[in-house]
């Protein structure tokens, strides 16, 4: 027995001296989401070390929602690695002694059976070590492979590794790093206090979430990705699943160029792109006026309902000639008044009472305000504020009426929080556009005012697109 572990510890020792060449020897930078590692200024392959630390600790998964996640690095998706086609990488792999599992890590970048998984199975408080050759350019996805690899990857356990192509990347003005991941809380969306992973929720596929780096507003608000009119940005964009494909998209942008898969053919002009769990693709673009774009998986419901939206913020000057925003809104009468008066036969709901209100208001509402306010007026966080007990709201009933008729633009804060986006005139009659008022500030504690048909004409008549100082729209 002693001598066996002699044996292996010579062999070991030999190994490790066989391998040691001529290449130099570098430490890997190691960046945490959204941020990248700067480009690889060398023309030549080296020998670089990787230290990595596998971290299990409770984050925010959304406002008041706490999930156990298990990370690479202490974030999600975990630290991002760059190296160059030809490196060779000595890859050190430590479990934090806090862990209650072990983990390992399969990158997609390896050619060797698990992608190092077996190798680099680590128990809490140990450390592995393994080598590999990156043969192909590419961005590659990596993750924890540890059973049931299903439950660690869904708590968070995957990252990007970016293997440069030897001639090197094109430049560009900004790289960001993101990845989407599904989640599967006991709770439902939004639930409150600690939630714990649902397995049986996983195996159907039924999401609670679906995450841009692993939180609700992850890439909202301040925390939205920056660049200024006229620059590139290369977004590094994953997913680690667990389950869904992720339609790719960037409202109001078109990508100029993505690698298709993360690989080496490029498209170009390109609206969607899929992302498949355990793939990635590198989306460049370049930004024309400025302005919020919102980034989405184009499965709609999951960006408004389920968290899958971020924000790049961009300033600069406006151009007319690309993005005008809007010059007219003109009343629109079609030819001959036959159509009008059909209209008019119709017969309308007419609220005679504040119940009535209510009860037309919600149906205006569901049909209308609920996509961006959610069914409880809870909003989303960086994204679209709240209706319930909204200090905004209550301050000014009459200024909603505006809100709701005319639009709003620019930096508000609401309960405290910053929002900073556009709310577009909704073409609603007065008479809707009263019952929906009415409904929400009689729901969610708000301040019970009622709201008349009446009130809402004056406002079409004298109000105005409310636009606050600082808009930068
Ligand atoms: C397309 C998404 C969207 C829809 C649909 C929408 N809103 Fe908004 N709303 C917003 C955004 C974004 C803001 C914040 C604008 C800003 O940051 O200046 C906002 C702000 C508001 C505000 C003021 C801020 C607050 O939280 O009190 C009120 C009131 C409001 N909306 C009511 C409504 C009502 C009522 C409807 C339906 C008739 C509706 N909204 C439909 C996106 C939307
Ligand atoms: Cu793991």
């Amino acid at each position: 027995m002693k001598l066996n572990k002699l044996v292996a510890v010579i062999g070991m020792t030999f190994a490790l001296s066989a391998q040691a060449n001529s290449l130099p020897v570098i430490d890997a930078v190691l960046t945490s989401p959204p941020l990248v590692p700067p480009p690889i200024e060398r023309d030549h392959a080296a020998k670089v070390v990787v230290k990595m630390e596998t971290v299990e600790k409770v984050m925010e998964i959304a406002d008041g929602v706490e999930y156990m996640f298990w990370t690479f690095g202490g974030s999600v998706p975990g630290q991002f690695l760059r190296i160059r086609e030809g490196d060779e990488v000595e890859f050190h792999l430590s479990n934090h002694p806090s862990s209650k599992m072990p983990h390992n890590i399969d990158l997609h970048a390896v050619n060797g059976p698990g992608g190092g998984a077996a190798a680099s199975f680590t128990a809490p408080g140990h450390t592995s070590v393994f080598n590999f050759k990156a043969l192909h350019p590419g961005l590659y996805v990596y993750h924890c492979a540890t059973a049931p690899v299903g439950m660690h990857i869904a708590n968070g356990m995957y990252g990007l590794v970016l293997v440069e192509p030897k001639e090197g990347l094109p430049p560009v003005d900004r790289e960001y790093y993101a990845m989407q991941g599904d989640f599967y809380t006991k709770g439902a969306y939004g639930e409150q206090g600690f939630q714990s992973f649902d397995m049986d929720k996983a195996i159907k596929e039924d999401a609670d979430y679906v995450l841009f780096n692993g939180a609700v507003g992850a890439l909202t608000g301040e925390q939205s990705l920056k660049a200024n009119v006229g620059e590139t940005v290369r977004l590094y964009m994953g997913n680690g699943g667990p389950n869904l494909a992720s339609s790719f998209h960037v409202i109001g942008e078109i990508f100029d160029k993505v690698s298709v898969d993360g690989a080496s053919l490029e498209n170009q002009n390109v609206q969607t792109t899929l992302i498949p769990a355990g793939g990635a693709v590198a989306a460049e673009f370049k930004l024309d006026v400025p302005g919020n774009y919102i980034m989405v998986d184009h499965s709609i419901f999951r960006a408004f309902n389920k968290g899958a939206l971020g924000m790049i913020n961009v300033e600069g000057s406006e151009d007319a000639t690309i993005y005008s925003g809007k010059v007219a809104d003109n009343v629109y009468l079609p030819e001959g008044s036959a159509v009008q008066s059909i209209y008019e036969e119709r017969p309308k709901l007419v609220a005679n009472s504040k119940a009535d209100r209510m009860l037309y208001g919600k149906r205006v509402y569901e049909a209308n305000c609920q996509a961006c306010h959610q069914a409880d007026g809870a909003g989303i966080p960086g994204a679209f504020p709240p209706l319930a007990n909204s200090d905004f709201l209550n301050d000014d009933p009459t200024r909603a009426i505006d809100v709701v008729v005319h639009g709003l633009k620019g930096p508000i804060k609401v309960n405290g929080k910053a929002f900073d986006s556009i709310m577009p005139a909704m073409s609603l009659s007065d008479e809707d556009t009263a019952n929906a008022l009415t409904y929400v500030l009689n729901s969610w504690d708000n301040n019970g005012t009622v709201i008349s048909t009446e009130e809402v004409a004056k406002r079409r008549e004298e109000g105005k697109t409310i636009i606050m100082e600082g808009s930068a729209h």
